[in-house]
């Protein structure tokens, strides 16, 4: 068992670096690691069991909810409503947000999570994820959660992270001292630590975006596409998966710059955002920041934002420092 690192061990020694650490932050995230295995599971034998197809709902922002989606949600939601961690959750698969039962102890945090980011590519074998940001709640303790527990800045998440469940099922997290990387071994059911202490590199030669929305852009982010595209800079090899946790776990591991711009459709003056920011851009920010990237909309450092409501969209900006400074230079028009 030498050098064999579990999710539980770390989180346990993790907990010994804060003194005032309760130990209910432990147990939330352990609790959360089981419904990770058991989505993984299910993810996993997806071809297999009748649970590709459209489930026909659509979700709080207007996408179409596959039967995978509506599972994960529903594991996430019975792992985590009786453990008395939570005083509330939201999630992209709920309008409103998700009360604990009133049989339940309410808890001193709250969970904001999306339970299968990237379902759009479920049927076609694409790695999808479960992406999750942890709050203090804000209000009274003991009393059921509310909107301000949930609808906080990204710099005061107290953990977050991402599963991808890929050619391997992998979970990383950080509660703030650095990023850290479990693989799932499905033979004992473990997630083994295998990337300690992700650091994204300096600047990466990989850029991710749609370019499929290149005319909608403002041109200041067309005139830096092109120009990572050019000759003198290599060029860039452009990646893009459609799926944020794959696309976002390849450019904390390689380096490189993830962007979802605004696109300016049809005379919209004000420009839309696609990624929504409590379940995506936040966590995923955070999990950058953490690896000593930057994560940014282009106005302002993505996790300064104060959230008003709990399916808001932002422009997303992300990945190794050399690279977004360089997009924000553009950006401002400095080049
Ligand atoms: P597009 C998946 O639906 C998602 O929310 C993110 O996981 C992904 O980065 C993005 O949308 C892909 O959007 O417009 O490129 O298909």
């Amino acid at each position: 068992m030498a050098g064999i690192v579990t999710v539980q061990r770390h989180l346990v020694e993790s907990q010994s670096l804060h003194a005032e650490a309760s130990g209910e932050l432990t147990a939330l995230l352990w609790d959360l690691s089981l419904a990770f295995k058991v989505i993984s599971r299910a993810v996993n034998q997806a071809g297999l069991l009748d649970v590709l197809g459209k489930d026909g709902d659509t979700n709080a922002s207007g996408d179409t909810v596959m039967k995978l989606d509506r599972y994960a949600q529903d594991v996430i939601f019975e792992a985590m409503d009786h453990g008395g961690h939570l005083c509330c959750m939201a999630s992209e698969e709920e309008d409103e947000l998700i009360a604990i039962p009133d049989k339940y102890p309410k808890g001193k945090y709250v969970l904001s999570f999306d339970p299968l980011d990237g379902s759009s590519n479920i049927d076609v074998n694409v790695s999808v994820g479960t992406i999750f940001s942890i709050h203090r709640r804000v209000t009274e303790h003991g009393t059921p959660g509310q909107d301000a527990d949930a609808l906080q800045r990204g710099h005061d998440i107290v953990a977050a992270g991402y599963v991808i469940y890929g050619s391997s099922t992998m979970l990383v997290y950080s509660t703030g001292d650095g990023v850290h990387g479990f693989t799932l071994d499905p033979s004992v059911g473990e997630f083994l630590l295998s990337h300690e202490d992700i650091r994204i590199p300096e600047r990466g030669k990989i850029y991710s975006v749609n370019e499929g929305n290149t005319p909608w852009w403002d041109d200041r982010t067309r005139r830096y596409v092109e120009h990572i595209k050019s000759i003198e800079q290599g060029p860039y090899k452009t990646r893009y998966i459609g799926s944020m946790i794959a696309d976002v776990h390849r450019t904390l591991l390689y380096g490189g710059i993830f962007l979802y711009p605004k696109t300016y459709k049809n005379g919209d003056t004000e420009g839309s955002c696609k990624l929504r920011l409590l379940y995506e851009a936040a966590p995923m920010g955070y999990i950058v920041e953490q690896a000593g990237g930057i994560a940014h909309t282009g106005e302002e450092k993505l996790l300064d934002i104060v959230p008003t409501e709990l399916h808001q969209r932002c422009s997303v900006v992300l990945g190794s420092p050399a690279d977004v400074n360089e997009y924000l230079s553009f950006y401002r028009g400095e080049r």
